[in-house]
């Protein structure tokens, strides 16, 4: 047998490392072997295991080979094939029949970032534009993250994140890379190699990227603005703060002097169960390390007060003036610097913006019925679901559960697998997998635009998402638009063109682009991204620069200045625990819940607790526990865990429901309120009782 051939792709998930991928492809044309490219700067040819091993998840007993149509009762699992023209022909009927009953709305297009593809997961906004279907807004993930970024600097990009590479010292804060986005480690493990790099990282619990530090700070869930206040505290205490720099650009450092004065690290350690000593090391290595990198994550946002949390640990950098060295500065993500026009792939010219924007996270109110959460409009009788798996990841699960077992509602999935949404649906049609259909990805966490060929044949009847929005926009007589005739290449062409990065032929050639800005323009040497120029200490929370509904949840009651925001679901006498849904290593939200090996080196659901906490409920090592608060109930496993802060507990990923004992996935327990100012899901803001199951 020849050996393999190296072909080129782009990771598809939603992780923010978007990695360059060496893929082979063996001579009978299926894929091998899938390694990082080493001539990639910022892969740098490190890839997760789970990616590396592909193969499993392609050719998967399990995928969905062929349209089916469901025959039991809803969500028994009963299902006969049917060909593709049947099924479509079926969603274009029900579509109608919905939008003839109660106005297009009550159709709901629903999707995530299952593939990150700039055609295959945002075509269906082109779909629900040209139809007047409902809206979504996009809140399940990143909402308190990039609200809380940009209301300092005013834009999501910061330093190119190479860079962490030639720093002195890595933060790595509420992000847990060695699981999520492993490149960071590659490169922050560069730093300190090369430059004797110190590496500190702030999290709840011990991780394996807390256990490689050189400071491993764990504090207990959503109390990061009180640690980032007493950091900035004691850099203006001891002469720490650049107050040229200060001067130059921010908006109110004197303020923010005043107002950090009484938030002393005695302050913030009752309130983050750190020690005073940890704080003042913190501080102290933040103070006379200059060239710092702080890398801030999602984690530490998904709080109700995450997005406080996140603008206060992104102070920081401005109060030492890191963001003027190379290897200094913060950076969360790169979103802004790609300007793609994504006008032909979304069919902006056929949006209305009258039409209702449903909140994603609030899918089991608005399934339910919740008037306030279907902003008063018709039920949502009608879904197409790709690239997303509410049935498992979407907060206060119960709900979700309920509304989609409702028998007047009708369900498309477009899915890989029979996921437990697919479960739920009255159709499910057989999807493509990112190596057998053309994509372009931005990376969130790097800054390459970077093309994603197909590379081989689906199996069975699979097919990619453009056809199924395309074929139901033509069969429920939506009005013509360009995008709707072209192909996935030709849609990445005429983004390309447009938006003045040459051409697909020229793209293809050169596998990425490397869009990073120059470096006055990433380190802000020029001005932060508002009119004055100035980085804001004091934002103005109804006017965040960010996508958003309008302000929403108790926004006007946000701190004015960087602050501890105690809004979160506090432990109290009858929910003495605190709840954090980690990610798990081996799966990707409930993506690779489907491989044996990711199963396998995952175990079984477990929740993570002090001995000392166990022993106060009478709960041996691997018993099973009941976790539960007014949203329901969880029965998994538990797992002593040394390292935790009292009264915490962590359990690592999303199983799908039927994983527990009870049926009952972590998603039971979390809730789905919009969190201030722009919505977005809290899932590691979570209180708790438990007992003994
Ligand atoms: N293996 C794997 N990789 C993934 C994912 C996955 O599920 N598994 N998910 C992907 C997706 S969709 C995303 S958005 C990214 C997210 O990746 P990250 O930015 O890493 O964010 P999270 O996964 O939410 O959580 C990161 C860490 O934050 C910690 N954390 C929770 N609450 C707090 C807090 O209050 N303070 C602090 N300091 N830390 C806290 C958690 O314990 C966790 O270790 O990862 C992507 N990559
Ligand atoms: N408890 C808890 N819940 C969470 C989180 C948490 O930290 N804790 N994290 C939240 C976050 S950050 C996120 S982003 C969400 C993510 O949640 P989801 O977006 O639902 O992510 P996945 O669970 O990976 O599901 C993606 C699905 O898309 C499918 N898919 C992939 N590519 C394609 C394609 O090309 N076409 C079609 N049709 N389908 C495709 C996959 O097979 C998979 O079933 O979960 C959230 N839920
Ligand atoms: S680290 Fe993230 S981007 Fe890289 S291969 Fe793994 S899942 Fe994909
Ligand atoms: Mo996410």
């Amino acid at each position: 047998m020849n050996a393999p051939v190296i072909r080129h792709s782009a990771c598809p998930h939603d992780c923010p490392s978007t990695c360059a991928l060496d893929v082979e492809v063996l001579e009978d044309g299926r894929i091998g072997r899938v390694r990082g490219s080493s001539d990639n700067l910022y892969t740098a040819g490190v890839i997760c295991a789970k990616v590396a091993r592909y193969a499993e998840r392609l050719y998967h007993p399990d995928r969905v080979l062929h349209p089916l149509k469901r025959v039991g009762r809803k969500g028994e699992g009963r299902f006969e094939r049917v060909s593709w023209d049947e099924a479509l022909d079926i969603v274009a009927k029900k579509f109608l029949e919905a939008e003839e009953r109660h106005g297009a709305q009550s159709v709901w297009p629903y999707h995530f970032a299952g593939t990150m593809g700039l055609v295959q997961r945002d075509s269906l906004q082109r779909l629900r534009h040209a139809k007047g279907y409902s809206r979504e807004f996009e809140t399940i993930c990143t909402n308190m993250a990039w609200t809380g970024f940009i209301a300092g600097t005013g834009r999501l990009a910061g330093p190119d994140p190479r860079e962490i590479a030639v720093s002195d010292q890595v933060v790595i804060w509420g992000t847990n890379p060695v699981n999520t986005q492993v490149n960071v480690m590659t490169h922050a493990i560069t730093a300190r190699k090369t430059r004797g790099a110190k590496i500190i990282v702030v999290d709840v619990y011990p991780t394996d990227t807390l256990k490689q530090a050189d400071l491993g700070l764990v504090l207990k869930p959503g109390t990061d603005a009180a640690l980032a206040c007493a950091v900035m505290h004691v850099l203006f205490r001891d002469g720490y703060a650049d107050r040229l720099y200060l001067e130059k650009y921010t908006d109110c450092p004197g303020e923010l002097e005043a107002h950090v004065a009484t938030r002393t690290p005695e302050w913030a350690a009752a309130i983050t169960g750190l020690t005073v000593e940890e704080i003042e090391t913190f501080a102290r290595m933040v103070g006379e390390t200059k060239r710092t990198f702080f890398r801030l994550g999602y984690g530490f946002t998904r709080s109700r007060n995450g997005t406080v949390s996140m603008h206060a640990a992104s102070c920081i950098a401005a109060v030492t003036g890191a963001w003027q060295l190379e290897g200094g500065g913060a950076f969360h993500n790169n979103g802004w610097i790609y300007k793609l026009d994504k006008s032909m792939v979304e069919g902006h010219d056929l949006r209305d913006p009258a039409t209702r924007r449903l909140d994603q996270c609030l899918i089991g109110r608005i399934l339910t019925g919740d008037r306030e959460a279907l902003q008063d409009g018709p039920p949502v009788t009608a879904m197409l679901i790709q690239n997303t798996n509410p049935v498992s990841v979407a907060p206060e699960q119960a709900l979700v559960k309920q509304g989609f077992a409702r028998e007047d509602l009708f369900v498309c999935v477009h899915e890989q697998f029979m996921t437990e949404t697919a479960l739920m649906a009255d159709i499910v049609l057989p999807a493509t997998q990112f190596l057998e259909h053309d994509d372009i990805y931005k990376g969130g966490g790097h800054q390459y635009l970077m093309f994603g060929p197909k590379l081989t044949e689906a199996p069975g009847e699979a097919r990619e998402n453009l056809y199924v929005q395309n074929e139901i926009a033509r069969r429920t007589g939506a009005p013509d638009h360009p995008g709707f005739h072209m192909t996935a290449r030709e849609h990445i062409d005429w983004m390309l063109r447009k938006s003045g990065y040459g051409t697909l032929e020229e793209f293809e050639q050169k596998r990425w682009l490397d869009l990073q800005p120059e470096f006055e323009d990433a380190h802000y040497l020029n001005g932060f991204a508002y009119p004055d120029g100035k980085f804001r200490f004091k934002p103005d929370w109804a006017h965040i620069p960010a996508d958003n509904n309008g302000p929403m949840g108790p926004w006007a009651d946000l701190p004015a200045l960087p602050d501890y925001w105690p809004v979160i679901e506090e432990a109290d006498e009858t929910h003495p625990f605190r709840l954090a849904t980690s990610p798990a290593r081996s799966f990707l939200n409930t993506t690779f819940n489907e491989t044996r090996s990711s199963r396998k080196k995952e175990g079984r659901p477990e929740v993570m607790i002090s001995p000392k906490d166990a022993a106060r409920f009478g709960i041996a090592d691997g018993d099973l526990v009941v976790l539960g608060n007014r949203r329901g109930t969880v029965t998994l496993h538990a797992r002593f865990t040394d390292g935790l802060k009292p009264g915490v507990v962590i359990a690592e990923g999303i199983w799908p429901n039927e994983a527990y004992p009870d049926g009952n996935g972590i998603n039971t327990l979390t809730g789905a309120e919009p969190v201030a100012p722009y919505g977005g899901a809290a899932f590691h803001d979570t209180a708790i009782w438990i007992r003994k199951g």
